[in-house]
């Protein structure tokens, strides 16, 4: 039986071989990673916790607050914050930034989280997750302020999300490729399944919200239509669709097979750039498709070059198969 590589050996041997993991990034690794076990913990529950349907709030999206949202984030927040790997920490789930208390020392990173991503899913038992992105903190200044975190997904020193479904795993990358890591649950810890994650640069299946459609922009039109033409069409072959209304899930099986995944902007709300969030939904897994040969673009430019304003603000995703996301990028700059 081949042995088992846990998280924490995966680590060391990544911090002793390429230096890409100083001993306090993998602590805040590891302390993210055990928060997510606790999280899937409690997902896992369901009904029997007392933990779904709805709180009585809204968060700094206007969205209504399910109670494992709020869950997720006072988990995430209490694991994280007496460390000292950390400076200060940001989520969808609070207006500002949370600087660790005084009480405790600071590190020099800053984590951002979407603490439980599809929350729609949540009452429905579909599959959810944790999304994370960490920053180093800018030196040269005490303390830590919003500015501090406004920095190009180029910038992230790590990445990863924990997708909850019928296996609990951990998707993670360093800048040196992505590796999967499934919970044994027996054990209590991460076990490496997958490393050198590589999404292919051709795809047969796209995932978008379809009901979207009459408002959709032109070249996101063109590009749907096409796949719906399937054999007949110009693009001479057809395609499947999948929309699972969790960032994660769909994200997760375009790692695992391939794929285009496509919140474009559109014209319900004009004024707002996308639905999902920049800092920590959409750079974190634009890093990891990067990391694993796909590309992620805005449709315009890419998306780990855009240089955040608002740490809540939105942004159109095309990512995935990088042949696709290409494809869809050259319709909406008018070069196809
Ligand atoms: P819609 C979940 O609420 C989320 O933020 C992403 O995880 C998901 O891809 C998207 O919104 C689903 O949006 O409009 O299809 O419900």
């Amino acid at each position: 039986m081949s042995q088992k590589i846990s998280l924490t050996r995966y680590l060391v041997e990544q911090q002793r071989h390429d230096g890409h993991i100083p001993s306090q990034l993998r602590l805040l690794l590891e302390v993210v990673a055990r928060a997510c076990k606790g999280i899937s913990q409690a997902v896992s529950k369901g009904a029997l916790g007392g933990v779904l349907g709805t709180a009585d709030s809204e968060n700094v999206q206007g969205e209504v607050q399910k109670k494992l949202d709020i869950i997720a984030n006072e988990v995430l927040i209490e694991a994280n914050e007496w460390g000292g790997h950390l400076a200060a920490m940001a989520s969808e789930e609070m207006d500002s930034i949370y600087l660790v208390p005084n009480r405790y020392p600071q590190g020099e990173y800053l984590l951002l989280f979407d603490p439980l991503d599809g929350s729609s899913n949540i009452d429905v038992n579909v599959s959810i997750g944790t999304i994370f992105s960490v920053l180093r903190k800018p030196e040269g200044h005490p303390g830590v302020t919003e500015e501090d975190f406004l920095q190009a997904g180029s910038r992230q020193v790590a990445a990863g999300y924990c997708i909850y479904g019928p296996q609990t795993t951990l998707v993670l990358t360093v800048g040196d490729g992505v590796a999967m890591f499934t919970l044994d649950r027996e054990q209590g810890s991460f076990v490496l399944v997958q490393e050198n994650v590589t999404i292919p640069a051709d795809t047969k299946e796209f995932a978008i919200n379809m009901s979207n459609m009459r408002h959709w922009d032109a070249p996101v039109r063109r590009y749907i239509d096409e796949c719906l033409q399937g054999k007949e069409g110009p693009r001479g072959k057809d395609f499947n669709m999948r929309w699972i209304a969790s960032m994660v899930a769909d994200v997760h099986r375009i790692l695992t097979r391939g794929g285009v995944f496509m919140y474009p902007w559109d014209k319900r709300e004009p004024e707002k750039a996308g639905k999902l969030r920049l800092m920590y939904e959409a750079n974190p897994m634009s890093w990891l498709v990067e990391q694993a040969g796909g590309a992620a673009t805005n449709g315009r430019e890419r998306i780990l070059d855009i240089a955040p304003e608002k740490l809540h603000q939105r942004v159109s995703v095309i990512l995935g198969s990088k042949n696709e996301v290409e494809r869809v990028t050259r319709y909406h700059l008018g070069t196809d």
